[in-house]
């Protein structure tokens, strides 16, 4: 896709139901939520997390929380199939050392959509980010360091897994609104969950 930004097609086939079952056990213990961004805006797409930190942002700022707000416990574990699978996406993309300690678990329905935005919230950017897509297809649009840089758009898809790393991993990138369409696996939505190493 650019430089050290590489899309894995169809990675998670045949692990994908698996995951998916996972993914229900963690969001009955840390339910998905719409959260409030600093300036009052609620986001469209609705989140959880799992692993030792979690993203959150309120109209503090954004960070990473090593508790759920909404139980004041910890959020629930990152089960080892998921770790398993994004440390594999890295290593055969030349992140051998990459460790996740946070994973985001983004949920779009139809209509749901991700402002061009970059992901600096972690302490370590030459760490990459690993992101898993499941369900409902989406457009992604991938720009440049600079807000103002062109954007290309490329579809995302069911099993789909993006690394991101070196000078990619800056690059500002959102999500189109979704279409509206069926999947079976997760319901009529669209799963993305990003790997990261917050600290
Ligand atoms: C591109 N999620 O959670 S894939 C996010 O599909 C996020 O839900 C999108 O952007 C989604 O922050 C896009 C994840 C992703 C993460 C980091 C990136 C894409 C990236 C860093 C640089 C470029
Ligand atoms: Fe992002």
């Amino acid at each position: 896709m650019a430089e050290q930004a590489f899309l894995l097609k169809g990675f998670l086939q045949g692990n994908d139901a698996a995951l998916i079952t996972a993914l229900k056990d963690i969001t009955t213990q840390s339910v998905f939520r719409h959260m409030i961004t600093p300036g009052g805006y609620e986001m469209s797409v609705a989140m959880t997390n799992c692993g030792a930190r979690g993203w959150v942002t309120d109209r503090r700022g954004y960070r990473y929380d090593a508790l759920d707000p909404l139980s004041n416990a910890s959020w629930p574990a990152m089960p080892a199939l998921f770790k398993q699978l994004a440390e594999a996406a890295a290593r055969q993309t030349g992140f051998p050392h990459f460790t996740p300690d946070a994973c985001l678990i983004n949920r779009y329905a139809p209509g749901a959509k991700l402002s061009l935005h970059q992901d600096r919230d972690e302490q370590d950017f030459s760490q990459p980010i690993v992101s898993f897509s499941l369900g409902l297809p989406a457009t992604f649009d991938f720009g440049g360091l600079d807000r103002k840089s062109p954007v290309t758009p490329w579809l995302l898809e069911h099993g789909d897994v993006v690394v991101w790393g070196g000078e990619s991993r800056l690059f500002y990138h959102g999500i189109r609104p979704l279409k509206k369409g069926s999947h079976s696996l997760p319901g009529n939505c669209r799963i993305n969950l990003p790997f990261r190493r917050a600290y």
